[in-house]
């Protein structure tokens, strides 16, 4: 029987193992795509060596304590034929992310109300496949969802008609969109018909994205189906054009309204190197983040993406802002790959860039979340577009969403009890040591059990 046959082939093994044969093992980042595997958790190292020598392959272990183990030079098919018969768990093994590809821009003059949340679709039941930045960080095994809790997204928008956004969206019953606008300022807070957050780019009460950018954002963040936080409010704040591009000064007036209408999380998924800070504008978005400290908002920025080469920079000789703000409510996010180790893109820091988080890398392809839909305005309920991107950008709203379980967990934790227990209980890794203030990456069942 086949089965018998194997078993005795794994004994056998096991005896030519114990005698010194040769190991697979293989260590350290993938230096091309070729070298990267497929992943599949195992029952234990010892069955994945075993396994992998007697397919003939290499293996590299990414997370020990959790059995995830990467198989190098063999297809998923054979790999889950295989995987039954070695009795370990073939259906833990990941695609490489699925989808990808083009999603396209609206335009920015058209003003599209929010319609209504979609019926809430729960997290995926298989978002470990999908979604493997939520297993790196831990987020499957907590149970608390960031509800109660609203992170603004300040950004190119949120495309907040998106299926599995619009049930997360903050919105504000006193001013209405669409049929139900009436032009006025029923709340009094500033803002004509704030129903669904504020463009600041366009000036209107439509802070639809136009980009594609904030959507990716606001998903990594809060998405129902797959956000680190799925029951987390989305507050859109759209500072940016449909080009991504914007000024400090509108950043700052975004920062201001967020502060004002209820967010407890900010996350800015942007910056620049070009200001100084003696600048008004950086001077103006300083003072901001000072409201926030004091109205206990965590602001959560990311690091950047190492400027016009692409290739990451050092923030603690290199400013950018709004990361390098040294208030101590702001947390500067770098961006690591799925084997822990910096992208080759983040910028870091060892004394400000204060953690890292899982952002998307060249070799297994961006995170994957919550995309511009391919039609115009209301959109069927069956279009859930989603796109891959990778970045500082999606590592940021990952650590958001983190902050956003924390504070859940008990609503009068402090921004400082959320930014110490992120940075304190980041699961330690020796390459980042020096790279960022946490030396090592945000870790949330970790974080979760600390605070
Ligand atoms: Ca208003
Ligand atoms: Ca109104
Ligand atoms: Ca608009």
């Amino acid at each position: 029987m086949k089965g018998n046959s194997y078993l005795s082939t794994l004994l056998a093994l096991l005896t030519l193992v114990s005698c010194g044969k040769p190991v697979s093992e293989i260590f350290g980042a993938p230096k091309t795509k070729s070298q990267v595997g497929i992943i599949a958790s195992c029952t234990s190292k010892a069955d994945a060596q075993l396994l992998a020598d007697d397919l003939g392959v290499q293996y590299r272990v990414i997370n020990e304590k959790r059995k995830i183990i990467e198989f190098i030079g063999i297809s998923e098919k054979a790999l889950k034929e295989y995987l039954p018969k070695a009795k370990l768990k073939a259906n833990e093994i990941f695609d490489d992310v699925l989808i990808s590809g083009d999603f396209k821009a609206q335009a920015s003059s058209t003003n599209y109300p929010f319609y209504g949340a979609h019926q809430r679709q729960e997290r995926s039941s298989n978002a470990e496949r999908y979604y493997p930045h939520l297993e790196q960080i831990e987020a499957l095994s907590v149970n608390e969802q960031g509800e109660g809790v609203v992170i603004a997204v300040i950004d190119t928008g949120v495309y907040y008609n998106h299926p599995h956004l619009s049930p997360n969206i903050k919105v504000n019953n006193a001013d209405r969109h669409g049929t139900s606008s009436d032009g006025r300022d029923n709340d009094g807070n500033g803002y004509a018909d704030d129903y669904a957050g504020w463009d600041f780019y366009n000036g209107d009460a439509y802070p639809i994205d136009d980009n594609g950018h904030g959507t990716h954002v606001a998903g990594l963040a809060a998405s129902t189906y797959m956000g680190v936080a799925p029951r987390a409010k989305i507050l859109p704040v759209k500072v940016l054009s449909a080009s991504g591009r914007g000024d400090l000064g509108t950043i700052a007036a975004g920062i201001m309204y967020a502060i004002d209408n209820g967010a407890h999380i900010i996350n800015m998924s942007l910056g620049g190197s070009g200001a100084s800070r003696t600048s008004s504008e950086v001077q103006q978005i300083i003072r901001n983040i000072q409201v926030a400290k004091d109205r206990n908002v965590l602001v959560v920025s990311a690091a950047g993406n190492g400027g016009s080469d692409g290739i990451g920079d050092c923030n603690d000789i290199t400013p950018v802002y709004p990361a390098n703000i040294e208030e101590a409510n702001m947390l500067s996010v770098a961006s690591v790959d799925r084997w822990n180790n910096l992208t080759d893109y983040s910028n870091f820091g060892g004394s400000t860039v204060h953690v890292a988080a899982p952002g998307g890398d060249y070799f297994t392809g961006g995170l994957l979340s919550t995309a511009l839909p391919d039609c115009n305005g209301t959109c069927s309920s069956n279009n859930v577009p989603y796109v891959q991107m990778m970045g500082t950008s999606m590592a940021t709203p990952v650590v958001a969403g983190m902050a956003a379980v924390l504070k859940s967990k008990q609503m009068s934790n402090s921004y400082s009890k959320i930014r110490n227990a992120l940075i304190n209980s980041s699961v330690q890794e020796s390459n980042l040591q020096d790279l960022v203030v946490a030396g090592g990456v945000v870790n949330l069942k970790q974080a979760f059990d600390s605070i």
